[in-house]
């Protein structure tokens, strides 16, 4: 992490006086196989990274809930506990938060009014998730205000998904609150979706995770994003399951098909040989098979550039030359929401230096700037920081 304790709780005392209360700390993710299959009950397999946001709290008695945002130019905002969602154009970010202070007590956290500072170092629009991070660090913040520090961490998760529902707007899956709250540190988490169970998943020695933005800062994408999850629940309707997570590739070619039209086909498609790409690549890291592993990233990558339509032709180019770049053993794939953001890449680590030059040699993002690499460790979930 390279944002601390002393960092947030001084940007806390500039802006508040006094000191806060509890400090939190939630990781973003990246997610190295399993897209658009969280909200199809399907199997995920994010990790954790070593980029947080953070949050300094103190409780106040009077209702109101007052913000600083350190990485966002010093903003600053105030509402009441339980208002409705601010109007996105002027202070969306404040949203997540709103949320949380409106949905937490629902699950038994009382919530009398808080001062918070928010500050992180994850870089914005790459895909990592900071707003999942933001809303558990803020989540767990109020619970611990009302001294609950072990809230149920997959709860925690929930909330943070339907406060990205209500108040953001996206209707996303559970993958990337989850990750965030849950992450296990030095490994990947399996997610089945539909239970959520969980189940840690090593990478092998001698392997780096690498995470190369685009430059492409993600755009329509909440609007793209509620389309492909209506498609997806379109064609599960069509085959009468309860979600496409039901479904195994040869039932799409049957005659149950006929009269999808060939678009939710395909986003059927993605969806179901994605959730098998997903097993395979946990077992494969599980028993080292690097080989397979960059397939498997390389055929989930095609899946969503040809099937699931989410990506954008400079990520198509940096997946290219990550995977030509790396070689054999391991790979490379867009990661995350799609329509621009990172690309993971999993590589030996004595390739990083001469994968990073090629990617430096090679790629531009759209403002003629080189792309922004960096390695990321698997950090653990959410939780209460003490003084460093
Ligand atoms: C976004 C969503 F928030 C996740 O729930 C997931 O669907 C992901 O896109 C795609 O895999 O990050």
């Amino acid at each position: 992490m390279t944002i601390r304790y002393g960092d947030i709780s001084a940007l806390f005392t500039r802006h508040f006086g006094g000191l806060a209360d509890v400090v939190t700390a939630a990781p973003g993710r990246v997610n190295l196989i399993g897209e658009h299959t969280d909200y199809n009950d399907g199997f995920v397999l994010p990790m954790g990274i070593d980029r947080h946001t953070m949050v300094a709290a103190r409780r106040r008695n009077d209702g109101q809930v007052h913000l600083i945002a350190g990485d966002l130019g010093g903003a600053t905002a105030s509402f009441p506990v339980g208002s409705g969602p601010a109007a996105m154009a002027t202070d969306g970010w404040t949203n997540y938060v709103r949320g949380m202070a409106a949905l937490m007590p629902a699950h038994g956290v009382s919530i009398s009014g808080a001062d918070i500072a928010i500050a992180g170092d994850m870089p914005r629009g790459a895909g990592l998730s900071s707003s999942a991070a933001l809303e558990n660090a803020v989540g767990l913040a109020f619970a611990a205000l009302d001294g609950q520090p072990d809230f149920d961490r997959a709860l925690l998760a929930r909330v943070g998904q339907q406060a990205e529902h209500a108040f953001a707007g996206c209707h996303c899956g559970i993958m990337d609150q989850l990750v965030s709250a849950c992450a296990h540190p030095g490994h990947a988490l399996l997610i089945d979706c539909r239970s959520l169970a969980r189940q840690s998943v090593a990478l092998p020695a001698g392997f780096e995770v690498m995470i190369v933005h685009s430059g492409v800062v993600r755009g329509l994408v909440d609007g793209e994003y509620n389309v492909r999850r209506a498609q997806c629940e379109m064609a599960a309707r069509h085959f009468a399951v309860p979600a496409l997570r039901d479904l195994d590739l040869a039932q799409l070619v049957g005659p149950w098909a006929a009269g999808l039209d060939a678009v939710s086909l395909r986003r059927a498609r993605h969806v179901v040989s994605e959730n098998a790409r997903t097993l395979a690549m946990a077992k494969a890291l599980t028993s080292g098979d690097m080989v397979q592993a960059g397939r498997l990233m390389a055929e989930s990558h095609a899946s969503m550039r040809d099937d699931f339509a989410i990506t954008v032709p400079p990520v198509d180019a940096l997946a290219v030359l990550l995977q030509e770049a790396i070689g054999e053993e391991g790979g490379a794939r867009m990661t995350g929401g799609g329509f621009g953001g990172a690309v993971v890449a999993i590589l030996p680590t004595d390739r990083v230096a001469s994968v990073s030059a090629a990617v430096h040699a090679a790629y531009r993002t759209p403002s003629g700037q080189p792309a922004t690499i960096m390695l990321a460790s698997a950090s653990g979930g959410v939780s209460c920081i003490a003084p460093d």
